[in-house]
């Protein structure tokens, strides 16, 4: 896979050069180009952005810099050989960003990210570029970051990892939670490793007990306690057929029962940890 990042802030990707995402590149499965935006500005400031149109606050990054750097982008990336691009715009407006769409974006050969400061791209660019490739303007959560960069971040590790070889163990996305499919989007339970006994707190005991329909019932009740506690819409939002006999009964113990559309809801309010 090859990435590109144009950014007037090319230093602040430098954390793609190590951990999971370096090992990635040093193994040849990625390739990765960072590029300063402010080479395809021609005037003596480098300027890329300028007051928006129609007033209000902020400043709104300008067409020109933006249409010379992409161009340039895509010609030296087809050059090279890559093939099939897909524009990649970080922005609070965007689509969520899911296990789902890293999934998606792990199959693309080439993606190049344009992430923003100020108060985001002229829309001319994400239209022009959508003549021509898939555009995937995302959003990495419900919060304001000062610009996308840290969005690159972490499109890029979640992408990455899953490319073929990566993480080493192609078992180990499977129960990923969100992994589509994976635990019927349960959040995934506590887990424990040696020493048995860490400051008087011991390892829960049925994971001792080698008994491996127990345990695996055991981590399916965490699961769901800790699903219910962190993340009740995703209960809300789940398949009933999704949950078994035992499930229901632990629903029930944790305070939710099926409503008249089967899906389940809380029958108790929250109480306070
Ligand atoms: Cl992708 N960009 C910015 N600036 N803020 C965000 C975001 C992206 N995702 C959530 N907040």
């Amino acid at each position: 896979m090859r990435l590109d990042v144009v950014t007037i802030f090319p230093e602040y990707l430098d954390p793609l050069n190590v951990s999971l995402v370096g090992k990635a590149r040093a193994h040849g499965r990625l390739g990765v180009h960072v590029h300063d935006l402010r080479q395809w500005t021609r005037d003596r400031h480098h300027t890329v952005d300028d007051t928006p149109y129609g007033g209000g606050p902020g400043m709104v990054m300008k067409t020109e810099p933006w249409g010379e750097a992409l161009d340039q982008v895509i010609a030296d990336g087809y050059e090279s050989g890559a093939r099939r691009p897909a524009l990649v715009v970080p922005t609070p407006s965007g689509r969520p960003f899911t296990q789902e769409l890293a999934v998606e974006l792990s199959a693309r050969p080439w993606l190049l990210f344009a992430p923003a400061r100020y108060e985001g791209i002229d829309r001319r660019v994400t239209e022009e570029y959508a003549t021509r490739m898939p555009v995937y303007e995302v959003s990495i959560g419900d919060y304001v970051l000062a610009g996308g960069e840290a969005a690159v971040l972490v499109v890029t590790e979640a992408v990455a990892r899953l490319l073929p070889g990566v993480l080493g163990n192609a078992e180990s996305h499977r129960d990923d939670s969100f992994a589509p499919g994976a635990m019927a989007d349960l959040l995934e339970g506590p887990v424990y490793t040696k020493p048995p006994n860490w400051r008087g707190r011991d390892i829960p005991e049925v994971l001792l007990s080698g008994h491996h329909g127990r345990i695996a019932r055991w981590r399916r009740d965490q699961a769901l306690d800790r699903t219910t506690r962190n993340r009740p819409d995703l209960i809300e939002r789940a398949d009933p057929a999704a949950f078994d006999k035992k499930d229901r009964e632990t629903l029930s113990i944790l305070g939710w029962a099926p409503g008249p559309d089967g899906r389940f809801g809380r029958t108790a309010p929250d109480v306070e940890e």
